[in-house]
This record gives C-alpha cells, sequence and structure tokens, in this order.
C-alpha cells in the first residue's frame, strides 16, 4: 500500500490529552492505511476560541473529514460540526468521572436537525478512523484499495479463527 499525499487529510481532535490513549486508535488505523493525518488537544469549553479558529481554518488548511473525541458534556464534535463545512466523526470517549460513558454518547449523538455529527460507539477510535478512510475513498482510488486490503485482512482473520476452533 502506499500513498501520495502527505498534506493532512484527516483532523484528529480532542478535548484533553486524558483522551489521547482511546484516540490513539484512530491515530493507529489512519497510519495503517496510510492516510496523512494531523493530531491534537482542542477544548470546547478550555479553550473554545482555539476550537473556534480550528474549526474555521480547518478546509482551508485542506483537512476533508475531522474526527473529535470528547467524553462527559462532549460538546466539540457538535460545536467544531457548527462551525465547519466538514464531515465531523464524533468519539465519545468514556472519561474517568462518566456516568459510564453515557454522558459522552448522548451529548455526541443527540445532535439538532442541520447540524450532523457521524457518531461511533463508545471509545471506537478505530472505527473513526476507517470511516475517514471511507469518505476520504470516495474520491481516491488509492485509499480504496488500502480499505479493500485491510478489509480482506479482517475476514482472513475471522477465517483462521473459525479454522481454529471448528471440531
Ligand atoms: C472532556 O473532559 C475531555 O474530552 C475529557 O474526556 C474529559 C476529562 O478531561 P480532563 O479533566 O482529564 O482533562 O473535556
Amino acid at each position: 500500500m502506499s500513498s501520495v499525499s502527505t498534506k493532512p487529510l484527516v483532523g484528529i481532535i480532542m478535548g484533553s490529552k486524558s483522551d489521547l490513549p482511546v484516540m490513539q486508535d484512530a491515530v493507529d488505523v489512519l497510519k495503517t492505511l496510510e492516510v496523512p493525518f494531523e493530531v491534537t488537544i482542542v477544548s470546547a469549553h478550555r479553550t473554545p476560541q482555539r476550537m473556534f479558529d480550528y474549526a474555521k481554518t480547518a478546509a482551508d488548511r485542506g483537512i476533508k473529514v475531522i474526527i473529535a473525541g470528547a467524553g462527559g458534556a462532549a460538546h466539540l464534535p457538535g460545536m467544531v460540526a457548527s462551525i465547519t463545512h466538514l464531515p465531523v466523526i464524533g468519539v465519545p470517549v468514556k472519561s474517568s468521572n462518566s456516568i459510564d460513558g453515557w454522558d459522552s454518547v448522548l451529548s455526541i449523538l443527540q445532535m439538532p436537525n442541520g447540524i450532523p455529527v457521524a457518531t461511533v460507539a463508545l471509545n471506537a477510535a478505530k472505527n473513526a478512523g476507517i470511516l475517514a478512510a471511507q469518505i476520504l475513498g470516495t474520491s481516491d482510488a488509492q485509499t480504496t484499495a488500502n480499505l479493500i486490503a485491510f478489509k480482506a485482512d479482517l475476514a482472513a482473520k475471522v477465517e483462521e479463527t473459525a479454522t481454529e476452533v471448528e471440531q
């Protein structure tokens, strides 16, 4: 697999460094799929101006998809989606003071009409990365080829384990 562009196409942002252990899965899968990305911390509540500036300039900087992870009262994905026209994928992070993660899930999922956030499962940053690649793959043949190889590998692993357990 090879990637032509090295300019970041996916922006991975999160509300706190404490989200990084979860969000690392998005980083890792984008590396596997050879999709160029950038990573930074942007807090909706603690650094609202930084969030606004990031969302406002992302498209002009060449970003095509934003992955935003946050926990608790997780307003980051929704607020970013309200500022940019780019697709935003929200990752609800189960933070340490979370009510089982429902706070994160519902605050990212329940967006008002007109401002969608594509919400993945709790802590599912890997799926957010794959979805971002799939969005880019609609207009990039190499990314599509990488995704097809990635999914073939997933299928092969299932076949392998099926053989192991079959009696
Ligand atoms: C949210 O609050 C962050 O996204 C994080 O999930 C949570 C806890 O943040 P820290 O107190 O660990 O910085 O804004």
